[in-house]
């Protein structure tokens, strides 16, 4: 069994209510009876996915499942070599819409028909609306997604069009988008599926969970992963606390956010030491996903960060255009520019010496390069255009 609770004054929800803020303002979490578990997932052989892990999932009826997680852990050589780590890259662009925000969506909408919900609904800086809409589609429930306009990028507005949901283009940056949507969520009855819904981030969470069971039920030192509403960081910790908690793996990795320059709100209030955020009014960076000036789930990274002892670091566009390619180029892993964030970070946190010679490291890439083919032409060479003839292609080749 499990119950809503707050993380500041503990109060507690029946799991049934939707409340997804306390009365007192505080975020709220999941909390389970640990010892009631059943963990036999720990020795089944059982594939990766997120409903491997159910037994730590709150949700009582069938999954909307498209086959989410058992994303490829990737050991990463050359980069890891180059910056003296052990590194390895979850690639969560291998999600069913390319993005990790499957693992949450899938028990989001599973909780909204659980719950007789009539309308789910989320803002969105891209992801969150194209998993919204593919799993909104798999339920037969409408799904009302609201973008800042001109700030999504291309194949995120293309997913979320073409599995119908119905895709709101709002004049406002993405803190607009979100205060809007909760009002209309209030208003309306929708069931609203951003990250501060309690419930989504339990999917997120199997995220750590898979990393752990691939690594034989023990952690890296590190996770290092980009920070946009803050939700994720937040729900990586929460999966390796649980697991510890548990008694399966006996550290929880240094939880290491990186943000951007332009919009880095949880790296300044980290830096001054402080508890709360102060947002940033006008956000803007290349990495169109994590353009978030007031995270609201920033509370729980910030605790994520402390309690890990982990850290958080601002990276330039450039810093993170410079890392896609590299990724690209020496891995073969294809990421959005959000996602590159994570290893530009690691680079930068190397050189500072935060991050330690022949730590094991796990970045998290959360999405598929695919989703922004534009921000890749606008910085990638054109290709070369030839006639149709042997002697003019041999020209032009190596
Ligand atoms: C690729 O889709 O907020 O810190 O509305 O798409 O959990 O918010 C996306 C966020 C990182 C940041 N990488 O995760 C949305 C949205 C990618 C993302 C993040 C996002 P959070």
């Amino acid at each position: 069994m499990y119950v809503q609770r707050c993380i500041e004054c503990g109060r507690e929800y029946d799991p049934r209510e939707i409340a997804y803020t306390c009365e007192c303002g505080g975020l709220l979490e999941i909390v389970y009876e640990l010892d009631m578990v059943d963990t036999s997932f720990v020795s089944s052989g059982e594939p990766l996915s997120v409903w491997k892990y159910s037994s730590l999932l709150p949700v009582e009826i069938t999954p909307v499942s498209l086959k989410e997680g058992g994303t490829p852990l990737y050991e990463c050589e050359k980069i890891g070599q180059e910056l003296g780590v052990e590194l390895y890259v979850k690639h969560e662009g291998m999600n069913p819409t390319g993005s990790f925000k499957d693992r949450g969506m899938t028990v989001g909408v599973t909780k909204a028909i659980e719950l007789g919900m009539k309308v789910v609904a989320c803002a969105s800086t891209g992801n969150t609306a194209a998993s919204l809409s593919i799993y909104g589609a798999k339920a037969g429930i409408p799904a009302v997604v609201l973008l800042p306009h001109e700030k999504v990028a291309l194949g995120k507005v293309a997913q979320a069009l073409m599995h119908g949901a119905r895709v709101l283009s709002v004049r406002g940056n993405f803190d607009d988008t979100l205060a809007l949507v909760r009002e209309l969520c209030t208003s309306e009855g929708f069931y609203l599926l951003n990250s501060i819904n309690p419930y989504r981030l339990e999917g997120q969470k199997t995220i750590a969970y898979e990393i752990a069971d691939e690594m034989g039920w023990e952690s890296p030192d590190r996770i290092v992963l980009p920070v946009g509403n803050a939700g994720n960081i937040s729900a990586i910790y929460k999966g390796f606390v649980e697991l510890k908690k548990l008694g399966i793996i006996d550290n929880v990795p240094m939880m290491t956010g990186i943000q951007s320059e332009g919009a880095c709100p949880v790296v300044d209030a980290f830096e001054r030491g402080d508890e709360d955020i102060l947002p940033v009014k006008e956000p803007e960076t290349v990495a169109t996903a994590i353009r978030i000036g007031n995270p609201v789930n920033a509370k729980k990274a910030l605790n994520a960060i402390r309690e890990s002892k982990g850290f958080a670091e601002r990276v330039s566009d450039a810093e993170i255009l410079k890392a896609q390619r590299e990724l690209a180029m020496a891995e073969g892993i294809g990421v959005e520019p959000a996602s590159a964030a994570s290893v530009a970070g690691l680079k930068k946190l190397r050189e500072l010496g935060v991050i330690e010679r022949g730590e094991r490291v796990v970045c998290i890439t959360t999405g598929h390069l695919l989703k922004d083919p534009e921000t890749v032409l606008k910085n990638a060479p054109s290709p070369i255009e030839v006639d149709a003839t042997i002697e003019a292609v041999r020209k032009v080749v190596f």
